[in-house]
């Protein structure tokens, strides 16, 4: 039978299952990422299993995120994760050479690999043709230890491409476009497979930003063929030994289709505040902007940011407008310091960012209250960019630099005619000096044993999990409405420093929602805790988007949160949420989520015998007397690690 190519490389690492839609398999992974925002907790997770070494053909520790240092915390992480990468057998990224996701692009990622990554948009090498799904920090220590990785056999979504992109229409606008089309909500369980003669148009870094932003539709991954553009860009790269060629077979009947014109895509944006809120820029009518930011690991790329520096040049930025500049990757920024680009920046009026993450997770930059930023990121949830009220709007490199020097968010085809800009064709580079003495390698069996680990007071080893009560006699500590993310769950921005203090951590869990002067969640969580009871999350719709961070659970669970109730949960999330022994349950009638309010007193009878073999169970309201049902969408090894108190446990 014809496979799709997702299919192919699943069907070489399987382990355990079938590669059946909707059945759960065990698949290998062959390479890991961490970064130091989730890496902490994953390595502290994985030194409690006593593995020596890591069973991995490879794995990265990269620092990338909290790069602003505010006060000792990050850098103790930091000093934590060198020493145990030295320990464990890790690859370690070091602080200024690069965002995880342009990095593994650049050094690492491999046709046909698996890759798990403790971060969202690991997917973002689909683009070179890599299986990648971004997991919970233990998932991903689970498979440093050669560990199986387990999902929901995925069905696959085809996405043909044809035609090939205007001049000022980029890769960003095509991932917007399929966004437009499949929103961030309703996508769990599936892959998305770019397929046809439109790939071929476009380069690895292109493809690399549609991929990455397939974390916004909430798919499993994205992945792309590897054909001559791979392999030229491999050998740029100087790792044409990587390359093998790979492609769906012809004929796959894939289980849904969608049909993309390149041609006809347009310059697009998701507005304030959710990646599918999608306007054509035509539409917008101009509005005025004070801030642009370009930078993340979806724009970044050294074709992104030498077409911006190519608009640039000569020019200066709108006097009401700053433009921050984040390169991805120290070989990005290198080349641009040696082609003079830099400078053609620099002479623009640019304010220039480290390589890294930065104000993509709100770490400085935000934007002034009602002002509108114009940002290459891959999110504008409320409020992550620092600022509560934001306005966000997520836009191609081309898009944020035309905003940029006109102070208006203007379609970019209108450049010539505003600016009498030529549109600026950059070419990939077919040679790169390598330079990677910013990742240190693994060392000797002999040198790891003799490695200390640096372990600072700021680092608090992670709380344990603990198996459900039989009668969970819980309360509903809060009530949210659709598209939940675990940004509103757990800040992350300044807070971003309590990573690796769990107890400190979760004083913020569910920030937002804090009202001044009022209880906050943590201190209504722990009163319910001292008197010997659990505490209940009741949400709508596509609860848990966003990020993998599984300190979204973790830091409820130290709360004493045993049990969610959704009308639908997100795949990292719900698989956090059962990794730290929490319940994640789905209301069988929709209506019974209006009914519920915040502070409701909630049973659960034999909830043991519920978790585990209950496809449908009974909860009493207790406050308001009435029954509702609840489903339990569970897997028996899923069943088997609730009821064991987390994944942990079963190690
Ligand atoms: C993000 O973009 O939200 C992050 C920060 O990269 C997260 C990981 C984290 O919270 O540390 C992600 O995407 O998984
Ligand atoms: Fe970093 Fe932003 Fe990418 Fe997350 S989305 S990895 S914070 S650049």
């Amino acid at each position: 039978m014809a496979e799709s190519l997702s299919y192919k490389i699943l069907a070489q690492h399987i382990i355990e299952g079938e590669l059946l839609p909707g059945r759960e398999i065990g698949i290998r992974i062959d390479q890991t990422i961490t970064q130091d925002a989730t890496g902490t907790t994953a390595l502290l997770l994985f030194e409690s299993m006593r593995i020596p070494c890591v069973k991995t053909y490879l794995s990265v520790s990269y620092v990338d995120h909290n790069l602003a240092q505010f006060g000792p915390e990050n850098h103790n992480d930091h000093l934590y994760l060198q020493s145990a990468a030295k320990k464990f057998g890790l690859y370690h990224s070091r602080p200024g050479n690069g965002i995880c996701h342009q990095v593994h692009l650049e050094r690492f990622a491999k046709p046909g690999a698996t890759l798990l990554g403790s971060d969202s948009h690991t997917p973002t090498a689909g683009g070179i043709g890599s299986i990648a799904i971004g997991a919970g920090g233990l998932d991903v220590a689970v498979a440093m230890g050669g560990g199986a990785f387990y999902l929901t056999t995925p069905k696959v979504i085809g996405i043909r491409l044809t035609g090939r992109l205007q001049n000022w229409v980029a890769a960003k606008d095509v991932i917007l476009k399929v966004l437009s089309v499949l929103t961030t909500k309703g996508n769990v369980s599936w892959i998305a497979e770019y397929f046809g003669p439109g790939v071929a148009t476009l380069s690895v870094p292109q493809r690399a930003t549609i991929t990455n932003m397939g974390a916004e539709l909430g798919v499993t991954t994205s992945i792309f063929p590897a054909d001559e553009v791979t392999h030229r860009f491999l050998a740029a790269q100087g790792r044409e030994k990587d390359y093998i060629p790979l492609e769906a077979d012809a004929g796959v009947q894939y289980d849904r289709v969608i049909d993309i014109n390149l041609n006809d895509v347009e310059p697009l944006a998701a507005c304030p505040s959710s990646p599918d809120n999608i306007k054509t820029i035509a539409e917008l009518g101009e509005p005025e902007i004070h801030q642009a930011l370009i930078g993340s690991c979806t724009n970044s790329s050294y074709r992104d940011l030498m077409t911006v520096a190519a608009l640039l040049k000569g020019r200066k930025v709108h006097p009401r407008v700053e433009l921050g500049i984040a390169p991805g990757s120290k070989q990005v920024l290198g080349l641009l310091a040696a082609n003079g680009a830099l400078a053609d920046m620099i002479g623009a009026g640019v304010r220039l960012m480290e390589a890294g993450c930065g104000p993509c997770i709100g770490q400085g930059f935000s934007p002034g209250e009602g002002k509108i930023s114009v940002r290459t990121i891959n999110r504008n949830f409320k409020g992550r960019s620092g600022t509560k009220d934001d306005l966000v709007y997520l836009v191609s490199p081309e898009t944020a630099v035309a905003a940029a020097l006109t102070g208006k968010l203007i379609d970019p085809r209108r450049m010539p005619d505003i600016l009498g800009t030529i549109w600026p064709k950059v070419d990939d580079l077919t040679s790169i000096p390598i330079d990677d003495g910013m990742i240190e390698p693994p060392v000797s069996a002999e040198e790891a044993a003799t490695v200390e680990i640096d372990r600072s007071e700021s680092i608090v080893t992670p709380p344990s999990a603990e198996a459900p009560p039989d009668t969970l006699d819980g309360q509903v500590l809060i009530r949210v409405g659709d598209k939940i993310t675990t940004d509103h769950i757990m800040p992350a921005g300044t807070f971003l420093k309590y990573r690796s203090n769990v107890p400190e951590y979760a004083k913020y869990v569910f920030n937002c929602f804090n009202e001044e002067g009022q209880p906050t969640f943590a201190d209504r969580a722990l009163a319910l805790k001292a008197q010997g009871r659990h505490g209940i999350v009741v949400a709508g719709d596509s609860y848990g988007q966003g990020s993998s961070r599984e300190h979204a659970a973790l830091c409820p669970m130290h709360l004493g949160v045993k049990l969610v109730i959704a009308l639908a949960i997100e795949r990292i999330h719900r698989a956090n949420l059962v990794n730290f022994a929490i319940v994640p349950a789905m209301f069988a009638d929709s209506a019974d989520y209006g009914r519920i309010e915040q502070g409701d007193d909630l049973r659960v009878k034999n909830f043991h015998k519920v978790i585990a073999e209950a496809e449908i169970f009974s909860v009493t309201n207790m406050t308001k007397g009435y029954d509702f049902n609840c489903k339990l969408e569970l897997t028996g090894r899923e069943r088997r690690i609730l009821l064991a108190g987390g994944l942990l446990n079963t190690c």
